[in-house]
């Protein structure tokens, strides 16, 4: 039988059958012989949003066992430090936060917590990395007041190419703009912890089960339930719009590429990139007739955007 992973830690994943004629609408599974062909030592190898093939578990009938993971479309990853130092597995570090997504909303706040921009462009980084369309969504705007920095900031991601939605999960506005975009799509929300991620996912739905919270409690006690993501689908809509609610992301490394590919991933410096006189092999950073440092002096990339580029290269320089 085929489903699709709804939620899950390391070991223990809810599935929900394709069949609509299914006995279960959520089956809870295992992976049979315990590991996944290919996706050995990943820090989790099934994340909500992958297709899978199970079946039931004769020795234990209500339970499933998965046999095996379709091709994923994409992927949204983070890396997870696990520990100081070099670990002797990298993949072991990478977590995916979601599989087979169709847009990212990348959430921010003008305050409560501060706004953060600079959190943002890595997780702009990681969507264009990934190959996932995103949208930023700047929630608790009924805390905007009018600071001219956040206007600025939000204004520039809008020049460079951005969506840019103001959003309040309190108040209500901006949610409909929120209902059309993530209409017959598979959704993430990304960001920091308390910026309203949660908030926004019941705002979409109201009537929310709390069953979920029982499921895992249950099944995955002790099992990073706080650090996994949960999808859930927007009720009415046949099963074609789904919401995944990640776990609030402290620090944000991109992954899946070297420092030197980052400008690639930052849209208003990738057409600059190869062009310096020193080509690709400018750091942009001392060099004379480098065109990113003549586009930061011209207004072109936002200095805010270039300290962005410079820490990132900087962090994944020094990775192992
Ligand atoms: N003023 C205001 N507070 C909000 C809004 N959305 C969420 N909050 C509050 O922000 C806090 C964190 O929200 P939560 O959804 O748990 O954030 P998460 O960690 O990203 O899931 C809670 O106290 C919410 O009530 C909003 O639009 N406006
Ligand atoms: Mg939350
Ligand atoms: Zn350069």
């Amino acid at each position: 039988m085929k489903g699709l992973v709804i939620r899950g830690s390391r070991n223990i994943f809810t599935i929900k059958p394709d069949a609509p004629e299914s006995v279960e609408p959520e089956v809870i599974c295992r992976i049979k012989g315990k590991v996944l062909k290919g996706l050995e030592g990943y820090f989790n190898p099934l994340a909500p949003g992958d297709r899978v093939d199970f079946e039931f578990d004769p020795a234990c009938p209500q339970q499933g066992l998965i046999l095996g993971m379709e091709k994923r479309r994409n992927v949204f990853t983070r890396l997870n430090r696990l520990q100081k130092g070099i670990s002797p597995h990298r993949s072991a570090e990478v977590q995916v936060l979601a599989a087979n997504v169709d847009l990212l909303l990348c959430v921010t706040t003008p305050a409560s917590p501060p706004f953060r921009p600079r959190f943002l462009d890595r997780l702009l980084i990681q969507a264009e990395i990934a190959g996932i369309a995103p949208l930023i969504i700047c929630n608790k705007y009924d805390l905007a007041g009018d600071d001219p920095d956040v206007e600025e900031r939000l204004h520039d991601f809008t020049r460079i190419g951005y969506s840019v939605i103001p959003v309040s999960a309190l108040t209500g506005e901006g949610m409909d703009t929120v209902r059309t975009m993530i209409e017959n799509r598979f959704s993430v929300l990304l960001g920091q912890s308390g910026v309203g991620k949660s908030s926004l996912v019941k705002a979409l739905i109201p009537e929310l089960n709390i069953r979920i919270g029982r499921l895992n409690e249950k099944y995955d006690r002790g099992n990073h339930t706080t650090t996994m993501s949960v999808m859930l689908e927007i009720p009415g809509t046949e099963g074609q719009t789904f919401i995944i609610d990640t776990p609030g992301i402290r620090r944000f490394v991109p992954e899946g590429a070297g420092p030197a590919d980052i400008p690639l991933y930052m849209r208003e410096f990738a057409p600059l990139v190869g062009t310096c006189t020193f080509g690709r092999s400018c750091s942009h950073q001392t060099e004379p007739g480098c065109k990113i440092m003549e586009a930061v002096a011209a207004g072109v990339i936002h200095e805010d955007r270039y300290e962005s580029f410079l820490r990132i290269q900087d962090e994944l320089s020094g990775l192992p």
